[in-house]
């Protein structure tokens, strides 16, 4: 923090910050110092890490930064030591991100020497989530970077090329090595041979930062594609076709990683349509891709509208496969057991598949959080995760620990984030979205960080000064940590929770009105519709009380967790008041530990919630002097919305379970100013 207060302090005059559109994230340009730089070889990576290194360089002006690429018994992967200016890493990536981190440590002004960092998962990799005509399946920060509609869809621009290679250098400054470019709802045609020639483009764009491609492919593709009459996995014909897509693919991209595959869910084909298992499928895609390298990352992310509670589906289909998967397939397990929800327990399939590569995939798009219309630090939510104790080892067998490696040996690694990348000036829709991208890759590289220290680290790459453009109307350094810093990393570090609280707290979950998943819809439920796609079937509240009985008297979830957690989730007492509906069915005066009743507690929980963000709104008004104009705007109007809807959430939610339970609303809880009629008979999009 040293130097920049320094530097901060030496703008002491007053001024205007210089408007900021965002596109920069927390690679904002600066003047840099003096220096020189020597490598031990030369690469193409390398460049980049010496062009990174002297156009971004704050350090002592004049220094001179060795580069030293040599194998050290100390440094695994893509790690790397950094002592005062010199930079050992096993490869030239590690270099990079080495040159990234001693910049970052620069910035920070924390100590450059005996640093040593490797990385927890070997591949840590982003999921676009867009479609071929340009469209995103949940993605609020604009259109695809990778793909657009019309004639000219395959040919590709210099500015494309440009984006991209951007894409890829905010990847590399923290830790991304891969990036799977189309949706996991995939379309068969990005295997065909057209489609392909723009892959090895966007490749070639994301090779110069050490990014490697990824397809999601859709498991019809020999059909759709090459003609088949099946995609049965056990075909020959099936297996030669795609062993020859895999040569075809790896011929134009040496480097690339592999397939993802969403199979049996949603209505994506998958092996099941033959009668052939999970096993026979990945392991078909995963033969193809050995002979490279290539790895498949196989979701386990699987329910159908049966009569078995969803939170248990996933483990049930994928348990009696443990061990018989490929070496190269990896499980790709969302953090919670039903569907990246404001708050869920931890999917009872980490640590439970031992025999399995088993990796987290986390929601870095706001599907569930508020889109890019809610300021949401979702760091606090993966952080949560990775540290949950699965006690499938004994005690200390997190989350984070089940996967990087540590417990169970893995051929591979791999953490997934589902991408909030888009067309937008800024990439991500709202400013305090890159926060969430931000975080998903200091995590992948390093799954214990704190969301305290990822917040400090991005607020100050992303909103210190700068430039002497940059002139800040503060005074002093102080001023600087004080009046911009500690509040607006408190709101950060409470938003997860405040948006729990007026959306769905205590363990409800899944209460979002339907397909966009944005504002209140527990009343949703038309005749026809699956009942695990209604709202009720997750909260079934009635007169006498409201929760999901996931106990050995229920669904008997709970038995998918590992002891004590089994009888600690079966226990309505033991149970954490966090996760209280989602195991348990209770009535609405079950006594609180705040001595409230359940009722009391809920209408406590969705008032705090909205207070939460008032506050948060009258920090961010406070810290105007620190920001300029134009994100000042920018994140102030968001705010504002974010206030109004989470008050429709209140009063949605609360009309709603009274028209159940008929209690009042306690004195102290603010009387709802919309009445539930209009929120009922408004499409959610009016209301946003
Ligand atoms: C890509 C949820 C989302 C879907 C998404 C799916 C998945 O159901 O609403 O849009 O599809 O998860 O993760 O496959």
């Amino acid at each position: 923090m040293k130097l920049i207060l320094t530097f901060v302090a030496a703008l002491l005059c007053v001024g205007t910050l210089k408007a900021e559109n965002g596109y920069d994230l927390w690679l904002r340009k600066h003047p840099a110092n003096a220096v020189t730089i020597t490598a031990s070889k030369q690469s193409a990576v390398l460049a980049m890490a010496k062009k990174e290194l002297t156009e971004g360089w704050l350090g002592k002006a004049g220094a001179n930064i060795k580069l030293i690429v040599k194998a050290d018994k100390d440094i695994k992967g893509d790690g790397f030591k950094i002592n005062g200016d010199v930079i050992q890493a096993n490869n030239d990536q590690g270099i990079l991100y080495g040159a990234f981190e001693l910049l970052r440590r620069v910035q920070m002004g924390v100590t450059t020497n005996n640093v040593l960092s490797n990385p927890s998962y070997d591949r840590r990799v982003l999921n676009q989530w867009d479609n071929l005509n340009g469209s995103m399946e949940h993605g609020f920060g604009g259109n695809s970077i990778f793909w657009h509609k019309g004639k000219d869809s395959l040919t590709v621009t210099d500015a494309e090329r440009s984006r991209w290679r951007d894409y890829a250098r905010a990847n590399a400054s923290i830790g991304i090595n891969g990036s799977v470019i189309d949706n996991v709802n995939a379309s068969p045609m990005v295997l065909s041979t057209p489609y392909l020639g723009k892959v090895k483009e966007i490749a070639a764009a994301m090779r110069t930062y050490g990014v490697k491609t990824y397809l999601a492919v859709n498991f019809a593709s020999p059909i759709k594609v090459g003609g088949l009459k099946t995609a049965d996995p056990l075909d020959p014909e099936v297996i030669k076709w795609w062993h020859a897509k895999a040569k075809e693919i790896y011929a134009a991209i040496p480097d690339f990683g592999g397939f993802l595959v969403k199979a049996n869910s949603e209505g994506q084909p998958g092996p099941q349509d033959y009668k052939r298992t999970h096993v026979d499928g990945a392991n078909l895609l995963a033969d193809a891709v050995k002979p490279y390298g290539g790895i498949v990352m196989w979701r386990a992310f699987v329910y159908s509208a049966t009569d078995a509670d969803r939170a248990k589906q996933a483990v049930t289909e994928f348990m009696p496969f443990d061990g018989k998967f490929r070496d190269n397939v990896i499980i790709q397990v969302k953090n919670g057991p039903v569907d990246f929800q404001p708050r869920e327990p931890f999917s009872p399939l980490f640590g439970a598949l031992k025999k399995t590569s088993v990796m987290p995939e986390f929601q870095i798009t706001q599907e569930y959080l508020g889109h890019a219309i809610h300021l949401v630090f979702l760091s606090s939510l993966w952080e949560e995760c990775l540290k949950s104790d699965t006690y499938q080892e004994g005690q200390g067998s997190t989350v984070g620990r089940v996967t990087d490696g540590s417990i169970f040996p893995q051929k591979y690694t791999a953490i997934a984030g589902v991408a909030n990348v888009g067309l937008d000036s800024s990439w991500c829709g709202h400013p305090f979205a890159a926060a969430n991208w931000y975080a998903f890759g200091r995590l992948a590289w390093n799954n214990t960080i704190t969301s305290d220290e990822i917040a400090t680290e991005w607020l100050t790459q992303t909103f210190s000064p700068l430039a002497p453009t940059d002139q800040s109307l503060s005074s002093s350094t102080t001023d600087w940590h004080n009046g911009f810093l500690l509040p607006v990393k408190k709101i950060m570090l409470d938003s997860r929770e405040a948006a729990v609280n007026y959306m769905m707290p205590l363990g409800l979950h899944h209460m979002f009105a339907a397909y966009e998943h944005y504002g209140p819809g527990p009343w949703y439920a038309p005749k026809g519709v699956r009942p695990d796609w209604t709202p009720p079937y997750y909260h079934k509240a009635e007169a006498k009380g409201i929760g999901f009985d996931r106990t050995s008297t229920g669904s008997n979830a709970v038995s998918q967790y590992k002891e004590p957690l089994r009888s600690t989730f079966e226990s309505v007492d033991k149970t954490p008041e966090i996760y209280l509906l989602w195991f348990h069915h209770v009535s609405w005066d079950h006594k609180m530990k705040s001595g409230r009743t359940l009722w009391e507690e809920l209408c406590y929980k969705y008032q705090t919630g909205v207070n939460q963000v008032r506050d948060f709104q009258k920090t961010w008004d406070n810290v105007k002097p620190f920001v300029d104009s134009q994100r000042f705007a920018d994140v102030q109007t968001r705010l504002m919305r974010q206030t109004r809807d989470a008050q429709i959430w209140k009063d949605g939610v609360l009309q709603y379970f009274q028209t159940f339970n008929s209690l009042p609303l306690p004195p102290e809880i603010e009387r709802p100013i919309t009445t539930l009629k209009y929120i009922q008979s408004t499409p959610p999009l009016n209301i946003k």
